[in-house]
């Protein structure tokens, strides 16, 4: 079965009105492949003035709300996502997990208001370095799937990114047998989960991705795409990347 790559970069707290230009170089990329899905999230402040500098490009976001609206004092839902134009959406993310103590029944609630609203989910797991050395990563991922994917998502409106802890930002990368290992499990625990849309949703790998080592993460089998995270600051790092996919 042929998965379509996407391949995101997840700008988090970076970027800024003055660097959008780096967008145009993004956008003729993405062009020149479509056979790749293309998205970039920036943060909640740039995705307007991003659809406007590139208005065919893909955007979406780095969190929503799993309430549609109400007093939830700096928070930003699905529908305003939606009516700014945003099409995806990253939810579960592990900065988000640390440094907001999500949890797995809060990303569920997200990921299922985000579906709701038309936005494509992409839900982050992945597991510490601590649980990958005691040898615990199967079971935690395992675990998170099974707390944060509703059972009625599917390929069209549901993305997996499997991103190591112990890989962001890094520079380092788990053996290519290790991510063939854990998406082989993801894969599977996505098929019992959503039965035959599970074989379709696609698995991105995240963490440390560059345009050294795009291509042969991509190789791997399951693994449908990659999240970008430095590397997708810059039309010069980014670019290798998409080429990468194509
Ligand atoms: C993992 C990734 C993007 P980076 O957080 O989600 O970041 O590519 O910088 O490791």
């Amino acid at each position: 079965m042929t998965i379509r790559k996407l391949i995101a970069g997840n700008w988090k707290m970076n970027g800024s009105l003055g660097m959008l230009h780096e967008l145009d170089g993004i956008a003729k990329a993405t062009f020149n492949h479509p056979e790749l899905d293309v998205v970039i999230c920036p943060s909640f402040t740039l995705i307007a003035p991003a659809i406007v500098r590139q208005p065919d490009m893909t955007f979406g976001a780095q969190d929503c709300h799993y309430d549609e609206s109400g007093s939830h004092t700096g928070c930003v839902s699905a529908p305003m996502l939606r009516e700014v134009g945003a099409s995806y959406v990253i939810v579960g993310h592990s900065e988000r997990r640390i440094e907001q103590n999500e949890t797995n029944e809060e990303i569920r609630a997200k990921t299922t208001t985000a579906i709701a609203n038309g936005l494509v989910t992409i839900v982050c797991i992945g597991e510490s370095r601590a649980a990958h050395a005691s040898g615990q990563a199967l079971p935690i991922i395992g675990a998170q799937l099974d707390g944060c994917i509703p059972p009625d998502a599917t390929s069209d409106n549901l993305v997996v990114a499997y991103e190591p802890i112990w890989a962001i930002g890094t520079g380092n990368t788990p053996p290519p047998e290790s991510i063939a290992e854990m998406h082989a499990s993801i894969r599977d625990r996505l098929c019992l989960l959503l039965g035959s849309e599970g074989k379709k949703v696609r698995i991105l790998y995240g963490g440390s991705v560059t345009g050294k080592n795009a291509e042969e993460l991509m190789a791997i089998p399951d693994v449908n795409g990659t999240l970008v995270g430095g590397a997708s600051l810059t039309a010069e790092q980014f670019v290798p990347i998409i080429e990468a996919g194509g």
